[in-house]
């Protein structure tokens, strides 16, 4: 359940970290199908591709279904990231990113922080995202990938250039240019962390990251729970952003003393 020291370490220095099979592959199973119950809420916190059909993102999902209101205090995950960040966390941001099979675009290359500081004056990049794959993850259906290190690379493109949607800032609005993205290759690689189904990539909200279309038949349905330490708030000089993709719940979280599963099963009877 706690991270290592190893793991910490190389937590910091890559920017990332994979823990295979974290969740059974019977948890993820459960997660997705209670994403595409969630897929056909209706609301602005539901994005699709272009194509104006398939679903591209869903947000907040924990505020509707329980399953991920559970999962977001499951020890497996919520102990890794206090160890990383610090005991008082809270849910900045709940998104899924589907990449459904023959169509899932690609999201650009990015950095989150630099979303956050530009559209909700987040402070600071005391953040830490929690990746967790509903499905396996493999070469084929678009995995996320990073380049190792590039979180100490500082705020590489920090200006927004266009608008692609108005219900979230998509990565393509501060997407890297060709330069940078070819100087910070030759400096630090790429890695795509694959896995089961049930895997997780703890990952910085400073680290440079994007992800290809995916042309595959199999889906890559991505949950990401972004945690943000309670002592560093977001604030708007005019209209905050929709609660869907910025929380507003900041109390601590405290760990369950027991799987999401368990509880929700304990929640039944
Ligand atoms: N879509 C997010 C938001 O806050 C930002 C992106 O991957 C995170 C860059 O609107
Ligand atoms: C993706 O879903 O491939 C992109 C993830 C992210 O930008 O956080
Ligand atoms: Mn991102």
């Amino acid at each position: 359940m706690r991270l290592t020291k190893e793991q910490i370490n190389r937590y910091h220095e890559d920017g990332f970290l994979l823990l295979d099979s974290l969740l059974s592959t019977d948890e993820a199973a459960l997660l997705a199908e209670a994403f595409e119950r969630d897929a056909l809420v209706p609301g602005p916190q539901r994005v699709v591709e272009e194509d104006g059909e398939r679903v591209r993102a869903v947000y907040a999902s924990h505020r509707r279904q329980p399953e991920y209101a559970g999962l977001i205090r499951d020890p497996r995950l919520l102990v890794p990231v206090q160890q990383l960040l610090t005991e008082d966390v809270y849910i900045y941001q709940f998104k899924i990113n589907a990449k459904p099979g023959f169509g899932g675009e690609k999201w650009a290359w990015h950095q989150d922080y630099v979303a956050w500081r530009i559209a909700d004056n987040l402070p600071a990049p005391r953040q830490v995202n929690v990746a967790l794959f509903l499905d396996a993850v493999d070469e084929f259906n678009g995995p996320v990938i990073f380049l190792p290190g590039s979180h100490r690379s500082g705020l590489v493109n920090d200006t927004r250039r266009a608008t692609r949607s108005e219900q979230h800032l998509d990565p393509d609005d501060i997407a890297l240019t060709a330069e940078q993205l070819s100087g910070l290759v030759a400096e630090r690689g790429m890695v795509s962390p694959k896995g089961p189904a049930g895997s997780v990539v703890l990952f910085s909200s400073e680290i440079v990251h994007g992800s290809a279309p995916n042309m595959s038949p199999f889906p890559r349905r991505l949950a990401i729970m972004t945690y943000n330490d309670t002592a560093n708030l977001p604030s708007w000089p005019g209209e905050p952003r929709p609660e869907y993709v910025v929380g507003r719940d900041t109390e601590p979280l405290r760990p369950l003393d027991t799987t999401f599963l368990d509880a929700l099963e304990g929640a039944l009877v």
